[in-house]
Formats: structure tokens, sequence, C-alpha cells
């Protein structure tokens, strides 16, 4: 068995046991405490489903390196080496899983020499299971994926969040592109998680995504995910994707990557 492969499958294992700590709480879990602002929130429920995914993947895989959301916040270095290094988001779309708004998920991506080469970005509420390896295709539910053959603005879906920062520049540039997708696209859509925006894109619901502001734990699973769907991933200017850059743009196509990154309003965050 290729070493990826054995590192997905103990990563799936405990993902998916670690779902039933959220799917415990389909209603909402009210109990939380505020991170950088009054809209940036974490539970009990993110710190537990982060210990358990980097307790099993520590113990099994001793060399390996961790980014989690939760331990970065807590004080740990955010650092990416060539090292099988996991980026994981215990509870991508917190504010969501608090509301008892049932679209948040386990998204946890295996990054090895930088590159991402699997990803797994899991929704229990609604028995969502997405992933990827490099090479392998991508999947929901066992069944393969592919992105939208969508090749324009004005033909396309767009997933987009308002984001969890109050920062006034980065406000401004967020009306701007809602301005931009609205009057030049067929729609805007915004799920409230970063990587269930990534898995609509990969499976053809939504032709682009795009955010700033995001970091490396939201976005690694649907780096892989989206690009074993035939998809795009790359720096929102046009660049290549740097995960520790707090920017990312995924689409169906390359022809609709280059507009989107030709048009939108440029912001762009402090590195992890
Ligand atoms: C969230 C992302 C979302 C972004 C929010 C937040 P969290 O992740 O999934 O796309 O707009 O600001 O970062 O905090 O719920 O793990």
């Amino acid at each position: 068995m290729d070493k990826v492969d054995e590192y997905f499958d103990v990563a799936l294992s405990l993902v998916k046991s670690a779902g039933n700590l959220i799917s415990e709480h389909v209603n909402g879990c009210k109990v939380f405490e505020k991170k950088s602002c009054d809209i940036d929130l974490v539970t009990e429920i993110d710190k537990k489903v982060e210990e358990t995914l980097i307790g099993g993947l520590s113990k099994k895989f001793p060399t390996h390196k961790f980014i989690g959301e939760e331990s970065v916040s807590g004080g740990a270095k955010c650092e990416l080496t060539d090292a099988p290094t996991w980026i994981i988001d215990p509870v991508d779309g917190t504010l969501n899983f608090i509301h008892g708004f049932p679209l948040c998920c386990i998204s946890v991506g295996l990054a090895i020499n930088k590159e991402c080469v699997a990803g797994i970005i899991y929704n229990p509420n609604l028995g969502q299971l997405f992933t990827a390896k490099k090479g392998q295709g991508a999947f929901l539910n066992g069944r393969q994926i592919h992105v939208s053959q969508v090749t324009e603005l004005r033909n396309a879906l767009v997933a987009f969040e308002a984001g969890t920062s109050r920062d006034e520049e980065r406000c401004r540039i967020v009306f701007e592109n809602y301005k931009l997708v609205v009057n030049n696209g067929h729609g805007l859509r915004s799920l409230g998680s970063a990587a269930l925006n990534m898995a609509m894109v990969a499976m053809g619901g939504a032709d682009a995504n795009f955010e700033f502001g995001i970091h490396a734990w939201d976005i690694a699973a649907g780096d892989i995910l989206v690009r074993e769907a035939g998809g795009v991933c790359i720096d929102p200017a046009g660049g290549p994707l740097d995960l520790l850059s707090r920017r990312v743009l995924c689409t169906s196509t390359a022809e609709l990557a280059q507009e989107l990154s030709k048009t939108l309003v440029q912001f762009y965050p402090e590195r992890d």
C-alpha cells in the first residue's frame, strides 16, 4: 500500500469517529469563547475534535507534523515544512455549529513537501464525506465527483464568505467583491465554511470560491479535493496557491480562474 493510502486510512477512521462529537450538537452548541473578535468563536467541541485527531495521528505517525486551528490559536507555531504535515480544522464553520446551522465539517489535509496530497472534508450532520488523494480522484460518499465546465463569471455560481473579522479595509473589499459577483455572475452563495464552499466547487455545485482572511486549515483539504476533481486552486491574483498566505481562489476551469484573478478586488492579510 502506498504510504499516503496508509496515512489517509488512519485519518479517515479518526475523522469518522470524531464526527460524532459534532453531530451530538446538531441543534447548536451554546457554550463558546471569543477568539479574535465577537464573531470569531470556539467551543470545547472544536478543541476536543482537534485533540482526538492529533492524538490519534501522532501516536500512529510520531514523525508527522501538525498545523491545527486550535493548537495555533493556543500558541503553537504555524510552520509548514517538507515533513508529512496534517493541516486540521476540527470544526470548519464554527459559527454555524454554534447556531445549529447544519453546514459545518471536519477538514483534514495532508501535505508532503508542502504539497497537499490527501484531503478529507466531513459534514456528519448531513452525512457528506468528501475525500481525495493525489492522482486518485475526488469523491463524495464514494461516488466520483467532477467540477463544472463553466468558463465565464456571467455563467458562474460563486461561493464567497463575509468572514469572521471586522477589519474595516477587509470588509470594504468584501462588499466590493460582493457587488462584482452579484452584478456580473449567476449568483453568490455563502455556506459559512471555506472547506464546504470548496467542496461545492469540487462537486460542480458551485463554479468558483474565493476568500481573503482564511487560514491553511480552512483550505488544505479543499485544495486537493478541487484539483483531483479537475478544477483549479490558486492565489486570487493568479499565482500559485500559498497555503500560508490566507488567500484562496478555486474554480471549475482555468478560464474562470483567469477572469476572476483579473477582476477581483484584492486583499492581502498578514500571513500565517
Ligand atoms: C471559518 C471559515 C470561513 C470564514 C470564517 C472562518 P472556522 O472557519 O470556514 O470560510 O469565512 O471567517 O474562518 O473559524 O469556522 O473554522
